[in-house]
């Protein structure tokens, strides 16, 4: 049997490598552990465009998976994966194209690097290996190895959302995008309706190739397990004390717009409103770590959160109680899998996602004869899978405010029987479930 090629922008940090603490190693772990296999992509470092010419790949091996990785220059860096990526693609496919920031030439730096990258993997590469390049850094990979005459299977998954075609269309090239695709073996995507909207711009741009839905999900078993061992965790236990018997709200979500943030302060600000009866007795913890920092849109939203969480505080707290406890800082997993299971419910309301593994992770966590409720955007991916969450639209106030209100005066039997069928979803579609459902696809045979 082949080995399973892994390529995507970021590979595991070294110090990441053995024990992988979250994202998309979590997700592999079990098909990276079945054979020989090679993880390929950015090492996260930058070097000087002199080094351009002299740049090569450094290799790593733990246990059975090979890690290689090139740098980028600081205009690569910057082109590839803060402008065209980040500051495109990212948007656009989060249904923002208003936030779009076009500039041609990030789109050639875009097209550039994914060449690089295709001739740094080609010289690794062996005939049988199969190929899975994961995320929008990469759509155009499998075309630009097909131009070097690499004949492997490759597959191609999209964590985020794919936009309806009339909306993707706005991004110049589109259709040289979709264009590039039809290199890929299978195409992999996150929901039905994201799977349909490419398909639709397959269709009518006349591409043969056909994306499929194949779901992610996260290993609930080993989540389940950090979230008990929590409970007897110190700083678990120091949050605990904080409530003095009051419920907890908690929010996790990385610092984006897709995370509809400031949306879920005004929707809590509501809740303060318009159920007065709360204020002093619940706790919203949320735990924010600041990502893409050094992007215009991210130090806006991050301004914009500061003031919000400020504001609302100033006007509802008290002495002796602070509405919206705000961290902008990352908190280690363990302690993550410990907070959600204190919490009596979770606000998880993205504007846009393609799944939100945070929806997964709290189901996860929950006390199985206790579990807290789980309030949800119905534009994450998770909701199509989780319908006995508390589904809200987050551009409305008033309907996160109800949620959020209904999710703490909850009769034990509701909580339990949406608790029963949420886990059930959580188990059923697993990473592991998840990764050998896509390589099965992809090692199917298919006429040339
Ligand atoms: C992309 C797609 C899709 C968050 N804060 C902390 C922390 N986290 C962890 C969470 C969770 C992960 O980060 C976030 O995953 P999400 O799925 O919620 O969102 P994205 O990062 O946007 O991921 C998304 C995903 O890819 C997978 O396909 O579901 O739709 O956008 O695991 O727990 N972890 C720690 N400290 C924090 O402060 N340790």
């Amino acid at each position: 049997m082949g080995r399973l090629v892994v390529v995507s922008n970021r590979v595991p940090s070294s110090s990441d490598r053995h024990h992988p603490a979250g994202g998309l190693a979590v997700a592999l772990q079990d098909a990276l552990r079945r054979g020989e296999s090679l993880w390929f992509g950015w090492s996260g470092k930058q070097v000087a465009e002199e080094e351009k010419h002299s740049r090569t790949v450094s290799q790593e091996q733990v246990e059975n998976v090979t890690y290689a990785t090139i740098d980028l220059t600081h205009s690569e860096f910057d082109g590839f994966y803060q402008k065209y990526s980040n500051g495109i693609l990212w948007p656009l496919c989060h249904y923002r194209a208003g936030l779009m920031d076009f500039i041609r030439r990030d789109r050639e730096i875009y097209l550039d690097v994914n060449k690089f990258y295709a001739r740094k993997l080609r010289d690794l590469l062996r005939p049988d290996d199969i190929i899975w390049v994961h995320d929008y850094h990469l759509f155009p990979f499998a075309q630009a190895l097909r131009n070097l005459g690499v004949k492997n299977k490759i597959g191609f998954f999209l964590h985020i959302p794919f936009p309806p075609w009339s909306l993707m269309k706005s991004l110049p090239s589109a259709v040289s995008l979709l264009k590039n695709m039809q290199a890929y073996d299978v195409i992999g995507l996150q929901t039905e309706d994201d799977a349909r909207n490419m398909n639709d711009g397959f269709m009518q741009c006349g591409f043969g190739p056909r994306a499929q839905a194949f779901p992610i999900g996260i290993d609930p078993d080993s989540f389940a397990r950090q979230a008990e061992a929590g409970e007897h965790d110190a700083e678990v236990h120091r949050l605990k004390a904080s409530l003095r018997g009051r419920p907890l709200v908690i929010g996790v979500d990385r610092l984006d717009y897709s995370k509809g943030l400031p949306e879920r302060f005004l929707g809590y600000e509501a809740f303060l409103k318009r159920f007065p009866e709360h204020k002093g007795k619940v706790m919203y913890l949320q735990i924010t770590p600041v990502s893409r920092g050094n992007v215009a849109d991210y130090k806006a939203l991050k301004r914009d959160l500061d003031e919000t969480a400020g504001r609302i505080n100033g006007m509802y707290g008290d002495f002796d109680w602070t509405p919206i406890r705000y961290l902008t800082q990352s908190v280690p997993r363990h302690l993550l899998a410990g907070f959600y299971r204190l919490a009596d419910a979770a606000l998880v309301t993205p504007l846009r996602d393609g799944m939100n593994l945070v929806a997964k992770e709290f189901v996860a966590a929950q006390k199985e004869h206790n579990p807290g409720s789980l309030i949800l955007s119905r534009f994450a991916g998770a909701a199509a899978e989780m319908e006995d969450a508390l589904l809200v639209n987050p551009h409305d106030p008033e309907e996160i405010s109800d949620a959020l209100h209904r999710a703490l005066i909850m009769p034990k039997a509701e909580r339990l029987a949406r608790g029963k069928k949420l886990r059930e979803s959580v188990w059923r579609v697993t990473a592991s479930s998840w990764a050998r459902d896509f390589l099965e696809e992809l090692s199917k045979d298919r006429p040339e």
